[in-house]
């Protein structure tokens, strides 16, 4: 479709907005400042770069094997642009401390400086890209018994706790240079394969272990905290000590924020719901944007009506300001550049689903009290001609319109991800 054609049909597509008084410029206008951060650890099936081949731990699992993996910071960030250049508005990167470059020197993680991760910096500057950050506590020999924060022996928990003060540090050192707060999710896969003696006594260590991690206050308009939540995992399946109920308490005490993964709940629980639950008592929420499949299986996100759901809830509630959206998900069976790819722009469609709801129509209709029209216009709604408006988007922000991006992808693949070993 040519420009011209594209441009018709959104202006066709405006007009049946109109009608239900949702106006689309004011949709478009509000989505290209709606920042997603994208996970640095698709890239590389959360591998980093303190030893590319070691086993990943934490009971996280990557499938697959594609073929141009990338192997050093400069691929995965030669990756980073590609899948930007293909995705419309301006993003975060979100990532990991394990990705730190320190020159071919053993740098323990406890003791990590803001100046290894100078190169990630001067990239996100040069790109306007705002950064996240994550301790990295699993993948190392000190994580090999399934426990960081929550170990049974202080010394380790020494350790993972001083690897959780640098994480912040950075994270702080990135908020004060880009001039955009940074959030560190703090995650441990703690827990235990089989039913413990003692649900207690972990989850003491660990509030003891946040406190000790949290306590210099940090200016939250350089840096938030977030502590993330799981149901269960691999071999941390009947007991995991960073639960909801754990988190949730705590970051309301702590007034931080909460981050909700939509891989780490019962298989049919969504999240969608616990948004304006939550944000009544936290200060603001992270979300990790993810699809579980059967169990947290982290697929590539698709425009699913769970993911909807979610959108609509931050829309809806008038929560942008409060929700950072993060995606969270791994897949190394197909294209991992086309996985970023597919995986946000799902987000932003979905996002962009949400912002052309007719919200007041369908608010004027719940507070008369006629569910009838409600659950019409919600329906009805679902077969406006939003894919004229994406595309009209996507031409606008430069970016190529429908699956045009893949035509990028596979010739990135044969110049440059065919040329890796
Ligand atoms: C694991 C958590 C966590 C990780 C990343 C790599 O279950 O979802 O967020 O996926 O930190
Ligand atoms: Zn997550």
């Amino acid at each position: 479709m040519n420009s011209v054609t594209l441009e018709q049909t959104y202006l066709a597509a405006k007009e049946r907005y109109a009608a239900l008084g949702v106006d689309t410029d004011t949709a478009l206008e509000r989505l290209a400042h709606i920042p997603i951060s994208l996970h640095c650890w698709q890239g590389d099936d959360v591998g980093g770069f303190e030893a590319p081949d070691a086993a990943l731990g934490g009971g996280l699992a990557v499938t697959g094997n594609y073929p141009g993996k990338a192997r050093t910071p400069d691929q995965l960030r030669q990756d980073l642009d590609k899948a930007f250049s293909l995705i419309p508005g301006k993003h975060r990167l979100n990532l990991h401390a394990m990705y730190a470059e320190t020159g071919g020197q053993k740098v323990e993680r406890n003791n990590l400086q803001p100046e290894h991760f100078a190169r990630w910096l001067d990239w996100a500057k040069a790109n306007g890209l705002g950064v996240d950050f994550n301790p990295s506590c699993f993948s190392h020999p000190l994580a090999n018994d399934g426990f960081t924060l929550a170990h049974q022996d202080a010394g380790i928990r020494q350790f993972w706790i001083e690897h959780c003060i640098a994480s912040r540090k950075i994270g702080a050192y990135f908020g004060a240079n880009l001039g955009t707060p940074t959030v560190t999710n703090i995650w441990i896969p703690d827990g235990y394969k089989d039913s413990p003696a003692s649900r207690v006594a972990p989850r003491q260590r660990l509030r003891d272990a946040l406190d000790q991690v949290l306590a210099e206050p940090l200016d939250p308009r350089l840096h938030l905290d977030a502590v993330e939540a799981k149901l269960f995992g691999i071999g941390s399946e009947s007991y995991v000590v960073g639960s909801h109920e754990f988190y949730l308490g705590y970051a309301i005490q702590k007034q931080i924020l909460l981050t909700l993964d939509a891989g780490h709940f019962h298989p049919t629980e969504g999240i969608a719901d616990k948004i304006s639950s939550a944000l009544f008592y936290v200060p603001e929420l992270l979300l990790h944007v993810s699809r579980g499949v059967r169990w947290d299986s982290d697929h590539v996100v698709t425009l699913t009506d769970d993911l909807e759901a979610i959108m609509q809830e931050i829309v809806r509630g008038g929560f942008l300001p409060r929700v950072h959206i993060g995606l969270d998900y791994f897949d190394a069976s197909i294209n991992r550049i086309a996985a970023w790819v597919i995986g946000t722009r799902n987000a932003l469609r979905a996002l962009m689903l949400a912002l052309l709801e007719p919200c007041d129509l369908l608010t004027k209709y719940e507070q008369a009290g006629d569910h009838t029209s409600r659950l019409a216009l919600l329906e009805e709604a679902k077969g406006l001609p939003f894919g004229a408006v994406w595309d009209y988007y996507c031409q606008r922000q430069g970016v190529p319109v429908g699956i045009r991006y893949m035509d990028d992808i596979k010739s990135y693949e044969q110049t440059v991800l065919a040329a890796r070993s």
